[in-house]
């Protein structure tokens, strides 16, 4: 049989023409298109992503800049990364002053308002928690019936009336010295003016960029947004700002949007969000905090599905859950500050919801930590989440592991001084460090090294100089003959910080100064000497202030608000530095959200009375988000006795 060739139709082609087929081979190459195209860009194809990838392929390098923690560490990063995370610029066609224009005004609510709002028993409205996530892993919810999840049973009226003080003191903390109370005016001032800016150029962002005037997003909190509103809105209600507090709180009602699908720093999400969220309902009474900080708590827990229960860092907030080690962490390790980091907010969490959860979460890594052996008495900055052992032994009281010291003194002190396993692991810590890596420089200074495995490195972190405040806030709790040993450890340990800014030409202090090589407390590489509004140095001298009441602590406090004033404040918002050795100023574009939530409020409490955030009541998290201590013998009265958390 022989076929004989029609005109226009191929032999080969099913007897299409050659038109037809391109039009059939252009359908077909779509339709291939579309489902790669959904594979990779649909939400939750994450799973179906690691098909196509390999496991290194899935870590989240968009995430790349780590923890704003471990950001600072990176100084291999290209430059744009060096100062924490960095980069996104707003979306296409979002403009702040659409949002802007979206918030309808309310009348501002006063301090006073917020008071005779509780009194009126609004508070005691709770709202429950979502109950339609499931854990991908199958294993334990926040609404597991049995531990008696039940927001309705946490009494705002109760929890206030078991502290020994009012939160704002007599007169919000006004200071009768005319001379403290300018410069705290000062300071609120400097809040109202990062704030102002923040929100006419970079609503709902996360940070603003004072000298392009748009918003950061970054890649941090997984899709969340707003971060500069949730860190601001305790410091803008304890300094009064009440017009502001309202925007803020409207915003949280209307637009923060907790259903994000991306993936987020779990230790960046809690201190910053939750803590955020925890310390505006504690210190307001508004359910809505309450509400938001239990639905973002939830969304954490799938982190901690690892053999041992030690949380990976980063974890997709979306209904997937799935969580990974840094991209950057040595062989797929957590970090000890990242996971060391989560008690104060996860106890408040169990405490709020009536269940055990959040708090068997932290005291499953409390335990693992108490058990395993540590070289010398000290704890290296890296573990495996699937062995449990330490990965390798770099030992840093600054970034990777700053935090987790301040945790454990903390929730000794939140736990009203109940947590002894807290105390005994803080103090035996201690000790370690003060046998390993307490340091006098030649020139009488004495600072904190860091260890690698035995050898010594003389470099100093900023981020270590929070230590100051954190030894001086534990003076008083270690063996009795030690107390004035730790104050003096306290007090010198700011004094080298203090020292650090001393020495720089701005009077700001590096990110990192060294003690060899005849350098002392200064930064000897060009990729230390960068400043980016960070609080440390600043947090020890108040905690140094409400300790001694030395006066030196308020004078240092003062010269670091002249030195951000004249070095930092930029037109539309204040800016780190890239180098603090010269005065010819170059602004790093990033107002960080702990700016607001820290550095401002710790030199406003510097400069207020003691009674405003009194010590006997609050802890601060380490974003200083105030906390209050959880006085169980106060808040069981017969009627909540037997709905406890269990220990
Ligand atoms: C803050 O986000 C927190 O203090 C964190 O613990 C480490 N440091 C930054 C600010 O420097």
């Amino acid at each position: 049989m022989v076929f004989r060739k029609l005109p226009g139709v191929s032999a080969s082609g099913m007897g299409l023409r050659l038109s037809q087929k391109f039009v059939f081979l252009l359908f077909l190459s779509g339709l291939v298109t579309l489902c790669f195209g959904a594979l990779f860009f649909l939400p939750d194809s994450v799973r179906l992503k690691r098909i196509f990838l390999s496991k290194t392929d899935t870590q989240p390098v968009t995430v790349g800049s780590g923890s704003e923690n471990d950001a600072r560490e990176h100084l291999k990063r290209p430059k744009e990364q060096e100062h924490g995370p960095r980069g996104m610029t707003p979306a296409k066609g979002e403009t702040n002053s659409s949002k802007l224009k979206s918030l309808s005004r309310k009348p501002p609510v006063s301090h006073e308002a917020t008071e005779e709002r509780l009194a009126g028993g609004k508070a005691q409205e709770d709202l429950t928690l979502p109950r339609s996530r499931t854990d991908p892993s199958g294993s334990e919810k926040a609404t597991t019936p049995d531990r008696g999840a039940n927001s309705d049973t946490f009494s705002y009226q109760k929890f206030k009336s078991c502290l020994l003080k009012a939160p704002l003191g007599r007169d919000n903390g006004k200071p009768s010295d005319p001379k403290t109370n300018e410069r705290r005016e000062k300071v609120k001032e400097m809040m109202k003016f990062a704030w102002d800016n923040y929100k006419r150029y970079a609503w709902g962002k996360n940070e603003l960029r004072p000298l392009t005037r748009n918003g950061h997003i970054g890649n941090m909190f997984g899709g969340l947004r707003g971060a500069s509103i949730i860190d601001s809105l305790d410091t803008l209600y304890v300094m009064g700002l009440m017009e502001e507090y309202n925007d803020a709180k409207e915003w949280v009602q209307t637009s923060l949007d907790l259903n994000s699908n991306g993936e987020a720093s779990l230790f960046e999400v809690n201190i910053r969000y939750v803590g955020g969220l925890l310390s505006a309902y504690y210190l307001t009474g508004e359910e809505l905090f309450k509400s938001k900080a239990l639905e973002l708590g939830e969304k954490l827990l799938p982190a901690f599905n690892t053999p041992t229960g030690i949380p990976r860092g980063v974890i997709n907030l979306g209904s997937s859950g799935t969580s990974w080690s840094w991209g950057w962490a040595s062989a797929g390790s957590s970090i000890l500050a990242e996971f060391g980091t989560l008690h104060l907010e996860f106890v408040h969490l169990s405490e709020l919801s009536n269940n055990a959860i959040y708090k068997e979460k932290v005291m499953n890594i409390r335990k693992l930590l108490n058990k395993i052996e540590k070289p010398h008495g000290l704890y290296p900055n890296f573990l495996s989440p699937v062995s449990g052992n330490w990965v390798q032994h770099h030992v840093s009281i600054g970034g990777l592991g700053d935090s987790f010291y301040e945790y454990l003194i903390k929730s000794f002190l939140m736990s009203d001084k109940t947590d002894d396993d807290a105390k005994k692991m803080y103090y035996g810590a201690l000790e370690a460090i003060e046998a390993n890596l307490v340091q006098k420089s030649a020139g009488g200074l004495t600072y904190l090294a860091e260890w690698r495995g035995g050898i010594l490195d003389h470099k100093m972190g900023h981020l270590a100089c929070f230590s100051g405040g954190m030894i001086g806030i534990g003076a008083d709790d270690g063996a009795p003959e030690k107390r004035q040993h730790y104050l003096d450890l306290a007090a010198e340990i700011t004094h080298t910080c203090h020292e650090s800014y001393t020495r720089s030409a701005t009077k700001l202090g590096p990110e990192a100064f060294r003690f060899d090589a005849g350098a002392e407390a200064t930064a000897t590489r060009l990729s230390d000497r960068y400043y980016i509004l960070r609080p440390e140095v600043i947090e020890s001298y108040m905690y140094m202030w409400r300790l001694t009441h030395d006066p030196k602590y308020r004078e240092w406090g003062w010269e670091a608000v002249e030195a951000l004033e004249q070095h930092c404040r930029a037109e539309s918002g204040f800016s780190g530095i890239r180098d603090v050795y010269t005065t010819t100023v170059s602004h790093d574009n990033m107002q960080q959200s702990f700016f607001l939530s820290e550095t401002l409020k710790y030199l406003y409490l510097l400069f207020s009375d003691d009674d405003l955030l009194p010590l006997e009541d609050w802890v601060f998290n380490t974003e200083a988000h105030p906390l209050p201590i959880v006085r169980k013998n106060c808040l069981q009265d017969e009627a909540t006795q037997d709905k406890t958390v269990s220990e």
